[in-house]
């Protein structure tokens, strides 16, 4: 595996050369973040973040996200100038040497929680997604004041509205048309490329708001592989989206489709399942419901040769930032999961 590490670009109060400090780091995973999305990255920008991330002694590999436009998802007509761009973005992105994409098919929503900053029992404080709190929420209410973490915050209350109810016409079977559509697309360009696209699951893995959702789990991504059946079209495995639901064996996931080769990066988070919802935990197998050993053991003994990174992590020596993405933890993370992959890697060899 090759372990990297999320930044967030020159904004990002946890610098490159922090990163490049963490044992084992090898990668950083970014994207160029001041273009709307549904536009062509311009090239500078893309390569100012090559420079950067090399000169920092780290590898410029995976961008997590190339965003859809919603009139993608929607199957709008104005999806080909959308998707143009698109495969566009892809060809600088190889120029670059990108080696994989990161990207989701959410309508609207991208993850999920009610809670940004939920104090743990030790006094750190993580994301949690409890459903009594998102009963509270009705996006189509205009005059409600609650919105969710995480929303995107570019949308009036009103195009809110708007583009949620287009969704609300659209059955989960229109969306696997739309996301066929774009796949047959977009992956021909990106096997011209050589660059692994690899689609991030629904976080949660369920539908919210009456919106479609179907990156969900075991059946539906055996679907989606086969939409376009090309190595480039796989996945990104992750742990704390899949795993916020019984239904996901995500050692089982991870073993099956990293032997199809179809895995190319993974986010290993843990998380501690409640009814009907999560809270996201520190990464250790002892602290959540997720065995992260049985899916580092997984991938490693099912050839998993892709990135791997540490997912959200909780604030913790009273760090300040960007919720889920602060330094200290996902440092820790990126160290235990350093162990789990060398254990693994022994046990495969003994
Ligand atoms: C959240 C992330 C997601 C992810 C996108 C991929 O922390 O895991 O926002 O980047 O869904 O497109």
């Amino acid at each position: 595996m090759k372990l990297a590490f999320r930044w967030y670009g020159e904004d990002d109060k946890v610098t490159l050369e922090q990163i490049r400090q963490i044992p084992g780091m090898r990668s950083i995973v970014t994207a160029v973040y001041d273009v709307p999305v549904g536009e062509v990255w311009s090239r500078e920008s893309i390569f100012r973040l090559k420079e950067l991330t090399e000169k920092a002694g780290l590898s410029f590999d995976v961008i997590e996200s190339v965003p859809v436009h919603e009139d993608i998802k929607l199957g709008k007509p104005s999806r080909e100038k959308y998707i143009e761009n698109y495969c566009e973005n892809i060809r600088r992105l190889s120029d670059a040497g990108i080696q994989c994409i990161c990207y989701n098919f959410m309508p609207v929503f991208d993850w999920t929680r009610t809670q940004l900053d939920h104090k743990l029992e030790d006094g750190s404080s993580s994301l949690v997604y409890y459903p009594e709190q998102v009963a509270q929420v009705d996006p189509l209410q205009s005059d409600s004041d609650l919105t969710l973490p995480g929303w995107d915050a570019s949308y009036t209350r009103e195009e809110l509205r708007d583009v949620v109810a287009q969704y609300q016409q659209m059955t989960e079977e229109d969306l696997w048309e739309n996301l066929r559509y774009f796949l047959e697309r977009v992956i021909p360009v990106a096997a011209r490329c050589g660059i692994n696209m690899a689609i991030h699951q629904d976080d949660p893995c369920w539908s919210i708001f009456g919106l479609p959702r179907i990156i969900t789990e075991e059946k539906n991504l055996d679907r989606f592989l086969k939409l376009v059946d090309d190595p480039h079209n796989g996945l990104t495995l992750c742990c704390g989206s899949l795993g916020c639901s019984k239904k996901n064996d995500v050692p089982h996931l991870a073993a099956k489709y990293a032997k199809m080769g179809r895995i190319h990066f993974v986010h290993m988070r843990n998380v501690q399942l409640l009814p009907g919802g999560f809270e996201e935990r520190a990464h250790l197998s002892q602290c959540g419901s997720l065995d992260m050993y049985a899916i580092a053991k997984a991938l490693q003994e099912n050839g998993f040769d892709g990135y791997v990174r540490p997912d959200h992590g909780r604030m913790i020596w009273g760090e300040t930032g960007r919720p889920g993405y602060g330094l200290y933890d996902r440092a820790l993370g990126a160290a235990y999961l350093n162990g789990l992959f060398e254990a693994a890697k022994k046990e495969q060899q003994s």
